[in-house]
C-alpha cells in the first residue's frame, strides 16, 4: 500500500544536469545578493586554503571540507540571529563561518592554537562560537542532533522566540538518535530546524547502497514534521525554505525539516578528490556537479540582472584573499596553549 503523504524520491534533484543554469533571484536586492555571494565565496576560499595547507603538511589533524555545499549554511544563516542555537558536526567550517566567526579563529583552531575557536583543544571537528550562535560541532555522527532539540526546548521553556538548528548529513539520518529527536521535537513542539545536507554520500558509500530511498525527508513525514526538499545548490531556495521554517519556529509552530540536496567536491576528508570516493562516484560525477556550482549560478543570475561584472569578481576575490592570507599568517604565528591548560575545561571546577 502506498502512503500518499510520503515523499519517495529525490528525482532530478539528485542529478547535476538539470540544475546548472542561473538561479531565480526573485526580488532580492543587489545588496542582499552581494551578501550571499560574499558569504559563499568566503567559505570556499577559506576551505581551499585549508586544503592547500593540509596538502603541504601544515595542519596536524584531518579536515573535512564542504566545498560545493556553501549555499546551505549561507542561506540558513541569513535567517538567523546570534541568540539562536546552531549545532554542526564533522563538516562544519561553513556553518560557523556563515554565522560570522572570524577566519583567524577557525585557522588557529585547526592549527591547535590558543586563539582558536575552541582554544586549540579541538581542531577542525570541534568548533565552538556561542557568541555568534554556534553551540558546537563534534565528530560523533548525529551526536549534536538531540542537543539541538534540547536547546530548542530550552528556548521554548525560557519563553524566548529563539530557534535551534541541527545540521546533519544523509548518513547521520541512519543513527537512531535522529529518529528519537524528530519524535521528541514534534511531540514537544520544539522550535528546531533539522537541516539535512544530503550530499548523497556518507564517507565512501552512496546513499543507494545504504538506504532504500534517497530522500531523507520521508522520516519527517513519518513524524508529522513539515518538510521541504530543495536544491541545496540554490542559495535563494535555501533562504526561502529557511525563512519559512524560522518563522514557523519563532511563532510557536514547532519543528521543520529541510532537505537540501548537494554534493561535496573534495573526498570525504582532506584535499584529495580522487580517493575515498566510492563505487558510484566517478571523476565525471565530480565534474558534472562542479557545473551545478552554487556560486557560479548566483553569479550568473546577478550578471543577468546587471548587478555583477568581472570587475566585481576581481574586487571580491582581492578583498577575501587579503582577509584570508592575513588570518593565515596570524594563525601560524599564534602560540599553542600552555601545557598546563591541557586538562582545563575537561572537568567542571
Ligand atoms: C557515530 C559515528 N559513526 C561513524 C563515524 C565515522 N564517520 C565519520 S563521518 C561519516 C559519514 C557521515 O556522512 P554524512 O552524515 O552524510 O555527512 P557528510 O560526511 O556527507 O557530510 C562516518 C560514517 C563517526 N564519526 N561517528
Ligand atoms: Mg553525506
Amino acid at each position: 500500500m502506498k502512503n500518499p503523504g510520503a515523499i519517495y524520491s529525490l528525482g532530478e534533484l539528485a542529478s547535476p544536469f538539470s540544475f546548472q543554469q542561473a538561479i531565480d533571484v526573485g526580488s532580492r536586492t543587489p545588496e542582499q545578493l552581494r551578501t550571499l555571494i560574499f558569504g559563499m565565496l568566503r567559505i570556499r576560499l577559506v576551505e581551499n586554503r585549508l586544503a592547500q595547507a593540509r596538502r603541504q603538511g601544515l595542519i596536524g589533524g584531518p579536515v573535512h571540507l564542504g566545498v560545493g555545499q556553501e549555499a546551505i549554511a549561507v542561506g540558513v544563516s541569513e535567517c538567523l540571529r546570534s541568540s539562536d542555537r546552531v549545532f554542526g558536526a564533522h563538516r562544519s567550517h561553513s556553518h560557523v563561518l556563515a554565522l560570522g566567526s572570524s577566519v583567524r579563529g577557525l585557522f588557529s583552531e585547526v592549527l591547535g592554537k590558543d586563539a582558536g575557536l575552541s582554544r586549540g583543544m579541538g581542531g577542525s571537528m570541534h568548533l565552538w562560537d556561542q557568541p555568534n550562535g554556534f553551540y558546537g560541532s563534534v565528530p560523533i555522527v548525529a551526536g549534536t542532533v538531540a542537543l539541538a532539540v534540547g536547546a530548542g526546548l530550552a528556548a521554548k521553556l525560557q519563553s524566548s522566540d529563539d530557534v535551534a538548528v541541527a545540521y546533519l548529513g544523509d548518513g547521520a539520518v541512519e543513527e537512531g538518535v535522529v529518529h528519537e529527536s524528530l519524535n521528541l521535537a514534534r511531540i514537544q513542539n520544539v522550535p528546531v530546524i533539522f537541516v539535512v545536507e544530503n550530499n548523497l554520500f556518507a564517507s565512501h558509500m552512496h546513499i543507494s547502497i545504504r538506504q532504500p530511498k534517497d530522500v531523507t525527508a520521508r522520516f519527517a513525514t513519518a513524524n508529522d514534521i513539515p518538510a521541504r526538499v530543495i536544491d541545496g545548490n540554490d542559495v535563494i531556495a535555501v533562504t526561502e525554505a529557511a525563512e519559512e521554517a524560522v518563522i514557523r519556529a519563532r511563532h510557536g509552530g514547532g519543528p521543520s525539516f529541510i532537505e537540501a540536496v548537494t554534493y561535496r567536491w573534495y573526498g570525504h576528508v582532506d584535499w584529495r578528490d580522487d580517493i575515498d570516493v566510492g563505487v558510484n562516484r566517478s571523476q565525471d560525477d565530480v565534474a558534472n556537479w562542479k557545473a551545478r556550482d552554487p556560486i557560479a549560478r548566483l553569479r550568473a543570475a546577478m550578471v543577468a540582472q546587471g548587478y555583477w561584472s568581472a570587475d566585481h569578481d576581481a574586487d571580491l576575490e582581492a578583498e577575501l584573499t587579503l582577509e584570508i592570507e592575513e588570518a593565515w599568517e596570524r594563525a601560524m604565528q599564534d602560540p599553542y596553549p600552555e601545557v598546563s591548560a591541557l586538562l582545563d575545561r575537561v572537568y567542571a571546577k
